[in-house]
This record gives C-alpha cells, sequence and structure tokens, in this order.
C-alpha cells in the first residue's frame, strides 16, 4: 500500500511536518504552497484541480456552438462574456495546480490523451438555444452548490480562485434562468422547447456531483483533509432542494415521478440517477466524447504557433534585459 492510499498517517515524515499541517487543518487556516504537505494531499489537489480546470475549458464547447446562432445581439454578447469567463476560470485553475508543482502544458496533454478526466456533464448534446439557458440553471446551479463550499478547501490558491468564481457562476445562473423566463413567456413551441431542455439534462446534472457516497472512492480521505466540505450525495440533495421551487416558479417539471418534498426528512425525496450511465460517461462512451476531446486536441494543434511566438518573444526580452544589465555593469 502506497502512502497515499494509506492515507496521511502512513506517510513517513518528520512529526513537526505533519503535526504542523494537522494543526493547520484543525485550525481551519489554509495550507500555502510554500507549507510542507503530505503527497497525498498535494497529489488529491492536483488531480481535482486539473479535472475541474479541463472541465472549465471543455465546458465551453456546448455553449460555445450556439454563440453563431444566438437569436439576437444581445443573447450573443452575453453568450460570449459567459464562455470566455469559463475560459478565465480555467486558466485560474491550472495557475492554481501549477502552485503545487503541477505543469499546465502536461496537464492539457493528459487531457487530449484521455489521462485526465474532466466533468461528465459537458458531453451531452445542445440540441437547441433553451440547452443554453438550462445550462446556466442547471449546470451552472449545480456548480455554484458544489463550488461555493471549496472557497472553505485547505488549500489557500484552490480556495481563492474559488471566490471568484463562484461569484462568476451566480451571474451564468441567473443568465441562463432569464433567458428560459424570457422563452416560456413567449409561444407553445418555445415552452416546449424549454420542457424538452429541462428533461433531457436534470439526470446528467444530477450525475454531476459524482458517485453515491458509498461509490465515491475519494470522499473520505478528500474530506477529512477539508479539501471538500460536504459528500458527494450531500451537494446533490441541496442541488434538488435549491432547484424545485425554482422550476415551479418558470412552470417547468421536473422529469422524475418520485419527486416530493418529505417534511421528516426536511429535504425532497428523488430517484437515484442512473449510476450505469454516469460510468460510462466517465469512461469516454458518452455522446459527445469523442467529439469534445477531438475538439480541444485540434485548437491545442492550431494554438501551438501562438504559443511559440510567445515563447520566442518572451526569450528576446529576456535576453534585451540580460544585454542592458551587462551594459550598464561594463
Ligand atoms: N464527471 O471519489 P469521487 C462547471 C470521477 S465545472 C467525471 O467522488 P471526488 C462550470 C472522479 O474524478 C464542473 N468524473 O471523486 C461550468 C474520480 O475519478 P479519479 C466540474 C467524475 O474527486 C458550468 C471518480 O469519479 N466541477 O460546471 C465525476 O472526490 C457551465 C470517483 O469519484 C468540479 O470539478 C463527474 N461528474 O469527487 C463550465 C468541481 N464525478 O480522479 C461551463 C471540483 C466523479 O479518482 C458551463 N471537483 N468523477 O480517477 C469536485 O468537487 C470533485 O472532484 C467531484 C468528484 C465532486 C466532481
Amino acid at each position: 500500500m502506497t502512502a497515499e492510499q494509506a492515507g496521511p498517517a502512513a506517510e513517513r515524515v518528520p512529526p513537526d511536518l505533519q503535526e504542523r499541517f494537522d494543526a493547520t487543518l484543525a485550525r481551519d487556516q489554509r495550507v500555502e504552497p510554500r507549507d510542507w504537505m503530505p503527497e497525498g494531499y498535494r497529489r488529491t489537489l492536483v488531480r481535482q484541480i486539473a479535472q475541474h480546470a479541463h472541465s472549465e475549458i471543455i465546458g465551453m464547447q456546448p455553449e460555445g456552438e450556439w454563440i453563431t446562432r444566438a437569436p439576437s445581439l444581445r443573447r450573443k454578447a452575453i453568450l460570449f462574456a459567459k464562455v470566455q469567463d469559463e475560459a478565465g476560470h480555467g486558466l485560474y485553475l491550472y495557475a492554481a495546480a501549477e502552485t503545487l508543482g503541477a505543469d499546465r502544458e502536461d496537464l492539457t496533454e493528459r487531457l487530449i490523451e484521455g489521462r485526465q478526466k474532466y466533468s461528465s456533464i459537458f458531453n451531452y448534446p445542445t440540441l437547441t438555444f433553451a440547452d443554453v439557458g438550462v445550462i446556466g440553471w442547471f449546470v451552472d446551479g449545480a456548480a455554484i452548490c458544489n463550488q461555493v463550499p471549496l472557497c472553505r478547501s485547505s488549500y489557500g490558491p484552490y480556495a481563492r480562485a474559488m471566490v471568484r468564481i463562484c461569484k462568476e457562476e451566480s451571474f451564468h445562473q441567473r443568465q441562463g434562468y432569464e433567458l428560459l423566463m424570457t422563452m416560456v413567456r413567449g409561444t407553445a413551441a418555445q415552452r416546449e422547447t424549454v420542457q424538452d431542455a429541462v428533461n433531457r439534462w436534470w439526470w446528467p446534472s444530477l450525475m454531476m456531483f459524482g458517485p453515491p457516497d458509498d461509490a465515491s472512492p475519494n470522499s473520505a480521505r478528500s474530506m477529512a483533509w477539508k479539501i471538500k466540505r460536504h459528500t458527494n450525495d450531500e451537494l446533490r440533495r441541496r442541488f434538488v432542494d435549491m432547484t424545485v421551487p425554482q422550476a415551479e416558479r418558470l412552470g417547468v417539471t421536473l422529469p422524475d415521478p418520485e419527486l416530493r418534498w418529505n417534511e421528516e426528512r426536511g429535504h425532497h425525496d428523488f430517484s437515484t440517477p442512473d449510476w450505469a450511465e454516469l460510468a460510462a460517461v466517465i469512461k469516454g462512451d458518452g455522446p459527445c466524447n469523442a467529439e469534445r476531446v477531438a475538439r480541444r486536441r485540434a485548437a491545442h494543434e492550431e494554438g501551438a504557433w501562438v504559443r511559440e511566438a510567445a515563447l520566442a518573444h518572451a526569450a528576446k526580452v529576456s535576453a534585451r534585459a540580460a544585454a542592458e544589465r551587462e551594459g550598464a555593469r561594463a
């Protein structure tokens, strides 16, 4: 068994370093890049933050497909801004991963070679413009439920990146809901389009929170390290409770006949998502996995000249600065 598998206690490290790390967590203080940390903690963070960054970048694709087809200049400008925000989120997160010693180029390679995951939700197609609204409402809503607690994550750079990301996700969620509100006030055909999008995105959105707690191998350790603050099922339940009244207000039906308020539990009861579908999508067999990764790979290859030009420019600037320093010394 490796130290990582065994958890923090099994790693052989000087006791004062481990004690200091444990005390930082116990006091709910932040672990910072220069602090000593168990190797398993570092690797878990790189895994989660990289997957999160990849999700933001791949997540630009489903909605990005609608930028040229948005029905008005206003909707186009809003969508453009949203997709651009997602690129920004990806960049903050790659930067956070780099504070742990990860290399962004390497993380990108792992993504396009299928060696690192990204969220299952972005492997579903966006068939109509209502899907853009439902992604804002459900997917950004789920992201908010999942990510607001991550603002209290024990690793400083991740927690701080989440604060800004969550503010922008809130705007994204509202724009989605406002878009849908506009559509449901339109024609019967528009209302049907919204209901159809709701039917298609509901279950994948519940799956975003990950497998159920008894099938989530990483949760216990990530909770002990205060990387995750709630379990997958807790957050899924919170999302359902938050979304039901919003659906009522919008006048759409969530596609689950078992969905009802449970007075005793103080939460909604709902059906079990199709975990076999989640497993298949995570494995690469979702409706759009191949397309999403191929698009990301092509964008990376098409962007090679930009990276090369930026590196050449940086080398010139630093050579010029070195020559100037040399000249000043002579
Ligand atoms: N999809 O043991 P757990 C967004 C994997 S950003 C794919 O429960 P963990 C913004 C998991 O990685 C959305 N894989 O794992 C936006 C693990 O595999 P590994 C992304 C999944 O880490 C909106 C294995 O299954 N958000 O939406 C999924 O403790 C609109 C076992 O699972 C984040 O990344 C899944 N759904 O909990 C952008 C938030 N679920 O690595 C554009 C941060 C699980 O052992 C438009 N991440 N897996 O091989 C987290 O909170 C956690 O990583 C979880 C998973 C909750 C996702």
